[in-house]
């Protein structure tokens, strides 16, 4: 094995179109802080790197569709990403973004380098060029009908109906989805990187050299090299990215995919001044945490362009993970199946840990695995609360009632004593092998094993029953007890660093190095203890129940989507109809209610009055949006307080196919007040 002096860890750049969810966590960032966490504590010299991922189409796609600019996009979903992942701990050095002006110049001089050594091929090709627009045309931005299964609304890239993979110009009848207009095929030119070329040297390094990566990782690249490497374009005719630095590329931007693997070097030039060592010394251990969607960019691609650039070492591991599902189904973004973090921080504040637990333990390592609620539950109530919980809560407190709270001395050790603290150490020693070999879920099994060597201790031994008696030995079982809950904390602060905060407060000490786990002697005898709280708490029915009805909600919105009407309601009378006053209003002011997500308190005209509304819209309209435009409201609804507002009315909205809430107004202006009838 190599010996390395310090570690540069990456962990793939989530595309700053929306938020993350479990899937994310699960296959990348719970393993990679995991595993960082852990190097840390062993006191190695690491750098952790990751940031949002700001270029490509679908965040040109979602500024088009949103009516705002793919700034506005980046900027919001780089906020939301960034703070949910602070707010679960994961520990990044720093969170970049690929819209950084380091990034810009790093990858622009990336490009360059690689273009002045002749790295590169130059071809023109024909493209989908939409005339009205003046644009080229990105596969995304195309719709027609699919060869295969006559989809009327297939992509450029692929068709959602069959799944099948496409070509532009694949497709029957192409429309544009700027224009409408049918694009015609038009020259430009591009610059490929010819991955043939390093196809020999790739087969080298991977097939031979790391026979040790994870077979789906190293299984993924065979089937890549044994198909035969094509040149890959790496500039795209698009306006959002990074500019080719070549003359005569006017329009023609970084493939998203080139600049972005780049990040992780801007990101570190951003974190150091010391950044070559870290990428350019040998003696570093570069590892790249992905899903495995990535891999071929990680392993092929990305190795392609830092070889072909020559200064760079290579990742020494690509430890790619499978996909999370969700209660039996592919998570998926479009139709809102996902267990969203920002949405989970909200809804289940200071459940950081049993999040992190349940996803580590559920790590779709070596295929895919599913999440379900009531696992989220049982995990929590039966492993957390009623094995690590119960032996911290059971030394903590047996030594407050026989002992004051105060570390007792220990008197001679059992056979018995000597093997419990053998297997606290043998543990340390699994759990090295296991992080450092990428397999979390058994490290974590591994990590609870100590927590149930000590729960085995006490129940074998039973020092409840023998204070009377003996008490010297009461003290010895007690003082081991506490030694191994504090090998535990050390253990669980990888995985679960909020209880092992909380329990080195418990203890009253410091968190301690690595190193430390299995000693006799972390906590000195006569030491104070710190006040013994719950670590964990059960979760109840209803919380689960909550989040089943949220998905429960998200499906139905998908069965809207897909078309299927709801069912006309029952029939009602003219007058019934007549007693909804519904008018016409103009929004005169508004702000977004403070600390709440989808609020927006709306001061309207209407015609009759000025009065408040308040909508659950925000996450829809900014308050900006919502100014000045005339809208229809039910007048005569109940008022009713909300956020302590009375809100006098309802807005009409209806939702549209990606369930984003659309206002409704009259299509030409008509005087506030007006009753629609
Ligand atoms: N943004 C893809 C993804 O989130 C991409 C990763 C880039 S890592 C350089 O799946
Ligand atoms: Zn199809």
């Amino acid at each position: 094995m190599k010996e390395y002096k310090r570690y540069l860890i990456t962990s793939a750049l989530p595309y700053a179109n929306g938020p993350v969810h479990i899937g994310h966590l699960a296959g990348v960032y719970i393993p990679s802080d995991i595993y960082v966490r852990y190097l840390r504590n062993r006191g190695a010299d690491v750098k952790w790197v990751c940031g949002s991922d700001e270029h490509g189409v679908p965040i040109t796609i979602k500024a088009r569709k949103e009516g705002v600019t793919p700034q506005d996009i980046v900027d919001k979903y780089n906020k939301i990403i960034k703070d949910s992942f602070e707010q679960l701990g994961i520990s990044f050095d720093i969170y970049s973004r690929t819209s950084s002006t380091t990034h810009a110049k790093t990858a622009s001089d990336f490009f360059r380098h690689l273009y002045d050594k002749g790295e590169f091929i130059e071809q023109e090709t024909e493209q989908y060029y939409d005339e009205e627009a003046g644009q080229f045309l990105a596969d995304r931005y195309i719709t027609g009908t699919c060869p295969h299964c006559g989809n009327e609304r297939a992509y450029g890239d692929q068709c959602e109906a069959c799944g099948t993979t496409l070509s532009a110009t694949d497709l029957i009848n192409p429309k544009s989805a700027i224009s409408g207009s049918a694009p015609v095929l038009k020259k430009t030119k591009h610059w490929f990187l010819p991955l043939d070329k390093h196809e020999p040297f790739l087969r080298k390094w991977i097939l031979e050299e790391h026979k040790e990566w994870k077979p789906n990782v190293y299984g993924q690249c065979k089937s890549w090299l044994d198909q035969g490497l094509q040149p890959r374009a790496v500039s795209r005719d698009l306006n959002w990215g990074i500019p080719v630095p070549v003359e005569g590329a006017e329009g023609k931007v970084l493939y998203v995919w080139f600049d972005a693997p780049i990040g992780y070097i801007s990101a570190t030039k951003d974190l150091t001044p010391d950044w070559e060592k870290y990428w350019k010394s040998p003696d570093t251990k570069m590892v790249h945490f992905i899903g495995k969607d990535n891999i071929v960019f990680h392993c092929i691609v990305f190795p392609a362009m830092l070889k072909a650039h020559g200064d760079f070492i290579l990742p020494d591991n690509v430890p790619a993970n499978e996909f999370l599902n969700l209660e039996g189904d592919k998570i998926s973004t479009s139709r809102n199946w996902a267990v969203w973090l920002h949405e989970y921080l909200e809804d289940l504040p200071g459940k950081q840990d049993v999040l992190r637990y349940v996803l580590c333990a559920g790590a779709p390592e070596t295929k895919d695995n599913d999440f379900t609620w009531r696992d989220f539950q049982a995990r929590n109530n039966n492993e957390l609360v009623a094995i690590l919980g119960n032996f911290v809560n059971r030394a903590l407190v047996l030594t407050g009632k026989y002992f004051e709270g105060k570390v007792p001395a220990r008197g001679e050790l059992t056979d018995f004593d000597k093997e419990i603290m053998g297997q606290v150490a043998d543990s340390k020693k699994a759990l090295e092998e296991y992080i450092e070999n990428y397999r979390f879920r058994d490290a974590l099994k591994e990590m609870m094993n100590i927590a149930r060597a000590g729960n085995k201790y006490l129940a074998d031994t039973e020092p409840w029953k023998l204070f009377k008696e003996d008490p010297q030995r009461v003290a010895t079982i007690l003082n081991l007890s506490l030694q191994i809950t504090a090998s535990l904390s050390i253990a669980m602060e990888p995985f679960i660093p909020f209880s092992a905060a909380k329990l080195d407060k418990m203890l009253g000490i410091e968190h301690q190095a690595w190193d430390r786990i299995g000693e006799y002697d972390i906590l000195p005898v006569g030491h104070t203890l710190g006040k013994a709280e719950l670590l964990f708490e059960k979760i109840d029915d209803s919380v689960i129940e909550a989040q089943l009805a949220k998905l429960e909600a998200a499906k139905e919105l998908n069965a809207a989507a897909g078309y299927t009407p709801a069912e006309q309601k029952e029939l009602i009378s003219y007058d019934d109809f007549q007693k909804m006053d519904i008018r016409v209003a103009r929004v005169i002011a508004a702000e977004k209610i403070a600390k709440t997500k989808k609020l927006l308190k709306l001061t309207i005209d209407t015609g009759i009055d000025k009065r408040v509304i308040v909508s659950g819209i925000a996450e829809h309209y900014t308050a900006e949006q919502m100014v000045g435009k005339q809208i229809l409201v039910l007048v005569n609804l109940q008022p009713r307080e909300l956020k302590g507002i009375m809100s006098q009315g309802m807005i009409l909205m209806v939702e549209d196919y990606n369930g984003r809430l659309v206002a409704v107004s009259p299509e030409d202006n008509v005087r506030e007040g007006t009753c629609v009838g």
